[in-house]
């Protein structure tokens, strides 16, 4: 159902179902087996997202306060990056940055896509020029799926359909009510391009969906993208766990307790699903959350690390970050080189031996032959940052932070906290740091849109009129 109705959508939008942008590049394409040679049976791959969780709120990462045994299940059945990296410190540039394995500010996807007004505009979305992680997949014969939170655009030109996607259950917006469908607003739960009713707590309804395409795809080879906006805002928790967390004096982080454990079971029913199908060796499956806590907002925690989501620091883009493939990779590891989130697709397409876009620069590297093994140095020398005028890199261990007015340099490897701004005492890294930066930076390019603004009062103060 959902892929004829993708077909239609297509043609709605003037266009042949065949004719996905990234089906016109392939013949330039190269093959990422060529530089990762993958195993002769290619495995499901399951990218599994969460929404402004905290640092320090899985139970592998030391939570004591809410108990993540199936999140945490996955570094124990895998690998646990301890230095893992998102390229954003907010929800839409990060999904770019993943979905095309690419510094987003390469093609001008810098700021969150916001509501309407702005966000209607046909240039407020990912870019009609990228080539995502379905795109890439779908062409090496995947099926494939997003589930849950979608915000790269919410013109239909920018739809999952319209992405690589086969099937699509979710909202195109940034957030959303996790217990009101949305039915009549911008932003309705969609199965497609339909709006629907959804009268479950949305957190369950996206594990719920999620299990489902696995069930009706378990003999192909298939992509799910879930994409949950579990721990964002509203607080809003399911009935279930209303007594549950009565050892949490916070109220906010007691409401955020039971928002993560729906997420929590999800993925353990999700997991549990691939196991029951006999799927679990040859899945291919990550887990990374978007952005850092934004501890104000929904309780989170982030410690040991500094400041929060939105900010270049550590607490900002350091996020849980683990991969598992039990038919491939050893279980149990803790990988300490840094890696960033634009490595899933080029690792993907590895594992699946599809053929990454090779027309363009892919910032992202396949991680394979380093979680086994086979390459010893790290992925990453350098990792950069930019949103607007604030931005970071991380050079080794040395990290160079520039928010606001405020520039200061530390040192990772003995301050993960940021705290000891050691600029005045290293002028010359400081210096090495800038430039470096500054070659970076003058190959991208400016964002495509500003900084968008819910205009909330102004709609109210209407409403009154
Ligand atoms: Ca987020």
């Amino acid at each position: 159902m959902e892929k004829q109705t993708r077909r239609e959508f297509l043609k709605t939008i003037g266009l042949a179902a065949a004719s996905s942008p990234a089906l016109s590049i392939l013949p330039g394409c190269v093959s990422a087996g060529q530089t990762g040679r993958a195993e002769p049976k290619r495995p499901n791959i399951v990218v599994i997202i969460s929404d402004d969780m905290g640092y320090a709120d899985i139970g592998c990462h030391g939570c004591k306060d809410i108990a993540t045994p199936n999140i945490d299940s996955v570094a124990r059945n895998g690998i646990r990056f301890t230095n893992g990296y998102v390229s954003c410190p907010v929800c839409s540039p990060t999904r770019a940055g993943l979905i095309t394995g690419r510094y987003q500010q390469r093609f001008g996807h810098e700021f969150n896509t916001g509501p309407p007004p702005g966000g209607l505009r046909e240039h407020v979305g990912l870019p009609l020029t990228e080539v995502t992680i379905a795109d890439v997949l779908k062409s090496a014969g995947y099926v494939t799926c997003a589930v849950g939170k979608w915000h790269l655009g919410l013109s239909k030109h920018f739809h999952p359909f319209r992405r690589g996607f086969d099937e699509f259950f979710g909202f195109l917006h940034g957030n959303h009510s996790f217990i009101e469908s949305g039915l009549g607003t911008f932003n309705p739960i969609l199965r497609g391009t339909e709006p629907v009713d959804e009268k479950e707590y949305l957190t369950d309804a996206f594990s719920r969906e999620a299990v489902s395409f696995v069930e009706r795809h378990h003999d192909e080879r298939f992509f799910l993208y879930l994409a949950y906006n579990a721990v964002h805002t509203p607080m809003q928790a399911p009935q279930r766990y209303k007594d549950s967390f009565k050892h949490i004096t916070d109220r906010k982080r007691r409401i955020y307790a039971g928002m993560l454990t729906s997420m929590d079971e999800g993925i353990g029913k999700l997991l549990g699903k691939l196991r029951e199908l006999g799927l679990e060796e040859d899945t291919l499956l990550f887990f990374i959350n978007d952005n850092g806590g934004p501890t104000s907002a929904n309780g989170s925690l982030n410690d040991p690390l500094r400041a929060t989501k939105g900010t270049m620091y550590e607490g900002g883009v350091r996020v849980p970050f683990m991969v598992q493939w039990p038919g491939r990779l050893k279980a149990g590891l803790v990988y300490d080189h840094p890696v960033i989130s634009l490595d899933i697709l080029p690792t993907a397409a590895a594992a699946g031996g599809a053929e990454v876009p090779g027309d363009r620069n892919l910032d992202g590297v396949n991680l394979l032959p380093y979680l086994t093994g086979k390459k010893k140095k790290s992925p990453h020398e350098i990792l950069f940052w930019r949103s607007g005028q604030n931005h970071a890199l991380r050079k080794g261990n040395w990290k160079l932070v520039k928010m606001g007015s405020e520039t200061g340099l530390f040192d990772l490897a003995s301050d993960i906290g940021e705290s000891k701004d050691l600029k005045a005492e290293k002028p010359d890294v400081l210096k090495d740091m800038q430039d470096t930066y500054e070659r970076w930076n003058s190959q991208m390019v400016d964002p495509v849109w500003t900084i968008q603004r819910r205009q909330r009062k102004t709609t109210k103060k209407k409403k009154k009129n």
